[in-house]
């Protein structure tokens, strides 16, 4: 899927599209206000406020229809300049549009456009005619604030797109169907991979067995890679004073993503956003010499956020996640070794499954932000050249973002796409001239003198929650065999005949440690075989009289129709292949 708003004249049509919404919603519902209506990266939508009134699907058929019906009239779009007392004028009756009107700076030319009895107020630019406004589908709806404010009364949002030809619309139609059924909450729902509900709150996931079987693979996996890279692998506590996030700089600069702090006796504490305050004290328990460092402290955490309600979304952002973090402690001479060796791992186990659309994002502060960004422009500029130049060095292909910088420091960013909804972070590596200097970090140098050490803060996977997210949806739910929460089904023909054999068989399979289910119900085969197909069974045994006399094994793999028969221990060593070639 293009991004819309990257193409111009797809651009315009979309905003000429939001404009034929609006006109047809003010014929069927005359009393209609309007607040926004902008593209987005797969069309626009247009924020209304209907009074009492609240949407259905067979409202958005009506509407569609009548915009069906303005567009065929074929009006033309006319641009008209207007002054802010003017426009004052020509919108009284329109309170968002007023208030909108009344942000504009004073003497700023206004610009309207007219198309047959409807005006917007609009920076444009459109397209000539509503007639091009012909491929268009409305998506869907749903509320949204007005300004994005939970105080404020919530409107109605209406989503749509519109193409130039009716097949480039029905393609986008198709790819959309195809995105919304690999969807991670949708598979998640339909392999009981994980739920949600609202006794536990928004945000906050449960794990269900076969979903814990995967975050069990997806953890001992990273684990092992990390262990043979020199890790040290830590538990600390889920929370920690409020004085700790003062002394890390949290509390000043990242509390609003924060869940409020709690009493407990005397103390005050905070349920912690990120790891690096425990990770930078486990660093200061001992004293180091130059000699210790790289120092790499690694931990599965369990981090809580504050996401806004409505930003939540399954696995991928939640406000209770797990993190696969890291904090290398390292003198300013191994800052570069150090993160090649990050971003290394990060293509190695991007190569593993198989992640081949990503995009690397250096993330840089916005300069004018004192509030959300540590103010010492000396070391950030330090800081953000450093990472440019390793980058440059590393030869990484990268584009810049302002704005997008942790509090304490840069970030190489690994963005990837889900099926819906825009772009996430996944993997993470972060420059960190700050904190250790907070926390009073030191080292023995070469020299004898004390120095500051420099903190890498790595995240591979992100989070466990967010990447297994990503790869349910990369993998439309067909996991390979070592991550499969069911990897072997075995189905005997004939239970009165073939179901002891079966048994041994699944006993031999589980003691060699394989997750494997027996499917013993009185169904048909052709039943059962359909069904491990459904159930996107890695591997389907089949077992029947020629297996039990031969001590065989009959199998088909998960997406072929042709069967495997081979001994068992012909069996155990294809397994054993597959399970160590991860991909
Ligand atoms: C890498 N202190 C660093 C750490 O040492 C840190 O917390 N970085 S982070 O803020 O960028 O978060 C790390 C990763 O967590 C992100 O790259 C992203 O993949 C993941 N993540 C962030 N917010 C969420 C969320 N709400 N839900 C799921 N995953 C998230
Ligand atoms: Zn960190």
């Amino acid at each position: 899927m293009q991004n819309i708003k990257e193409n111009e004249y797809l651009s315009k049509l979309n905003h000429s599209c939001a404009h034929l919404l609006a006109q047809a919603v003010k014929h069927l519902y005359p009393n209609a206000c309007f607040w926004v209506g902008p593209v987005i990266e797969e069309g626009f939508y247009y924020d209304m406020d209907l009074g009492s009134e609240s949407l259905t699907e067979e409202d958005l058929e009506r509407i569609s229809k009548e915009m069906k019906k303005i567009s065929k009239d074929g009006k033309r779009i006319v641009r008209e300049e207007i002054t802010k007392d003017e426009a004052l004028k020509k919108f009284q009756n329109d309170p968002y549009k007023i208030d909108l009107i009344e942000s504009f700076p004073e003497g700023e030319v206004i610009s309207c456009y007219t198309q047959g009895d409807f005006t917007d107020l609009c920076r444009g630019p459109h397209v000539e005619s509503v007639k091009e406004c012909k491929y268009f589908k409305l998506l869907k709806f749903s509320g949204s604030y007005y300004k994005g404010d939970s105080n404020e009364k919530v409107l109605q949002r209406v989503y749509g797109v519109c193409f130039p030809t009716e097949e480039e619309l029905d393609d986008y139609l198709k790819e959309l169907e195809e995105r919304k059924q690999r969807d991670h909450r949708k598979i998640g729902k339909e392999q009981e991979l994980f739920m949600n509900h609202e006794l536990v709150g928004a945000g906050m996931p449960l794990w269900l067995p076969n979903g814990a079987i995967i975050r069990k693979e997806l953890e001992n996996y990273i684990y092992e890679k990390e262990q043979k890279l020199g890790y040290l692998h830590v538990y600390t506590p889920c929370v920690g004073t409020v004085n700790l996030y003062k002394t890390s700089g949290h509390w000043e600069h990242y509390q609003e993503n924060m869940f409020p702090m709690m009493k407990v006796d005397d103390e005050e504490f905070v349920l912690r956003p990120m790891n690096c305050p425990h990770h930078m004290l486990i660093y200061k328990n001992k004293l180091h010499s130059y000699r210790d460092l790289p120092i790499r402290i690694g931990e599965f955490a369990t981090d809580f956020r504050y996401e806004a309600s409505g930003s939540v979304k399954g696995l991928e952002r939640v406000r209770c996640m797990c993190q696969n973090d890291a904090h290398l402690f390292v003198t300013p001479e191994q800052i570069k070794e150090e993160f090649q060796k990050v971003v290394q791992l990060i293509l190695d186990v991007y190569k593993d499954f198989g992640i081949k659309n990503y995009k690397f994002r250096l993330s840089l502060r916005d300069k004018e932000d004192k509030e959300k960004y540590f103010d010492d422009d000396e070391m950030w500029d330090n800081a953000e050249n450093k990472l440019r130049e390793v980058l440059n060095e590393l030869n990484i292909d990268y584009y810049e973002a302002i704005g997008e910088a942790a509090f304490y420091g840069p970030k190489l960013d690994v963005e990837v796409k889900p099926a819906i909804g825009p772009e996430v972070t996944l993997s993470t590596c972060q420059l960190d001239f700050l904190l250790p200097r907070r926390f009073d970090l030191t080292y023995v140098d070469k020299d004898g003198e004390k120095k500051v050490p420099v903190v890498l803060h790595r995240a591979i996977f992100g989070t466990f929650d967010r990447f297994t997210a990503f790869i349910i949806e990369e993998l439309k739910g067909v996991f390979p065999l070592w991550l499969s929460p069911t990897q072997i089904n075995v189905i005997p023909v004939n239970n009165l005949y073939h179901l002891d054999y079966a048994k041994s068989v699944v006993s031999m399979l589980q003691n060699e440690k394989f997750r494997v289910e027996l499917d013993d119900r009185n169904e048909k085969l052709s039943y059962k075989m359909r069904e491990s197909v459904v159930k996107k069974n890695p591997i389907t045994i089949i077992l029947g009289q020629k297996e039990v006399d031969e001590k065989n094994i009959s199998y088909r793999l998960y997406g072929s129709d042709e069967t495997h028969t081979v001994s068992t221990e012909e069996f155990l060593e294809y397994l054993k292949e597959r399970m160590e070639k991860k991909n």
